[in-house]
């Protein structure tokens, strides 16, 4: 009997998405030149790849193969990146440090790190629309996806909600905003595997549900590990929303009890997982190692 490694599974899935992201952003010699340096400065090396990842493991465990669920599962990653260049910006979060390194707008400058997230939220359409082996059908369906989960109902939405509601909010409306802001583009992660994969359309409505409940799940480890984490593992100012008096799970909750809401939407997502009639077992420990993580 063959036994799974996720840490095996998590090196070579994650090595064959560094390799693609690297490929889709060669150095140039253009004048434009220094966009595509502070591309690559934020879109290669530090992240843990969870999107990508996520999609290509649904999109597996239907048969599909890595080369063709490759493209749009890095999409979603250029797609996050963008959003890490721009929620870094002095205008919005204001940080320095993300994935250990400076910040894009501290490497390179303000404007430049401005025009890497454009660059970067374009170039996603770009790749997933040229991606090789999926329908025009398919692809449709991925572009629309993607365009609604990262926009104003989704990631963007949620953003504004995160940068302008500045007064403590309610367990309901901190749902809202993580929902859009970090769970959107989760789910879409997961939608993106099933809908590359063809998977019947009550599998895709499972696939959703699991995908929202997991994107929860991640925020509220996150707001934890910005109050527990070691700086250096976390890659920025730790307690840095607490010092900003931001909402989170934490401070709604504290650490019992949140930890308690992310095993509770854990527990919930994997009754979906349940009800999907595969061999569902590499997503199972994914989404465990994202809810355990340390940083
Ligand atoms: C600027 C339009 C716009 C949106 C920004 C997602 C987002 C919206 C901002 C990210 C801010 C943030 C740090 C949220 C906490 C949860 C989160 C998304 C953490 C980063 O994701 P990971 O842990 O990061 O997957 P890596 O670096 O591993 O890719």
């Amino acid at each position: 009997m063959i036994t799974f490694c996720l840490e095996e599974y998590l090196k070579e899935k994650s090595t064959l998405v560094e390799g693609y992201l690297n490929s889709l952003l060669p150095l140039q010699h253009s004048l434009q030149k220094e966009l595509y340096k502070a591309a690559r400065y934020a879109v290669l090396e530090g992240g843990k790849r969870l999107r990508p990842l996520f999609c290509l493991a649904v999109a597996e465990l239907y048969g599909v193969h890595t080369e063709v669920a490759l493209p749009p599962a890095c999409a979603l990653e250029l797609i996050h990146c963008y959003s890490l260049v721009h929620d870094d910006l002095p205008c919005m979060d204001d940080d320095d440090y993300r994935r250990g390194k400076p910040t894009v707008h501290r490497k390179f400058s303000e404007d430049v790190a401005v025009l890497t997230g454009d660059f970067l939220l374009t170039y996603a359409f770009e790749v997933l629309v040229s991606s090789k082996g999926l329908s025009a059908e398919t692809k449709l369906h991925l572009t629309s996806v993607l365009a609604r989960r990262i926009g104003g109902e989704g990631m963007i939405g949620g953003q504004l909600i995160d940068t302008r509601l500045c007064r403590p909010l309610t367990l309901e409306e901190l749902v809202i905003l993580h929902s859009k802001k970090t769970g959107a583009l989760l789910k879409a992660s997961f939608e993106f595997g099933a809908l590359i994969a063809n998977a019947p359309k009550e599998e895709l409505t499972l696939w959703k549900s699991f995908g929202e409940k997991i994107g929860l799940a991640f925020q509220i480890v996150d707001d934890i590990l910005d109050v527990t984490a070691s700086e250096k593992k976390h890659g920025c100012k730790v307690a840095s929303d607490l010092k900003k008096d931001k909402t989170t799970f934490y401070t709604l909750l504290g650490i019992e009890a949140a930890k308690e809401y992310a095993e509770e939407r854990f527990k919930s997502a994997m009754k979906d997982l349940e009800l999907i009639p595969r061999q569902t077992e590499t997503i199972k420990e994914l989404a465990r190692y994202i809810i355990d993580r340390t940083y």
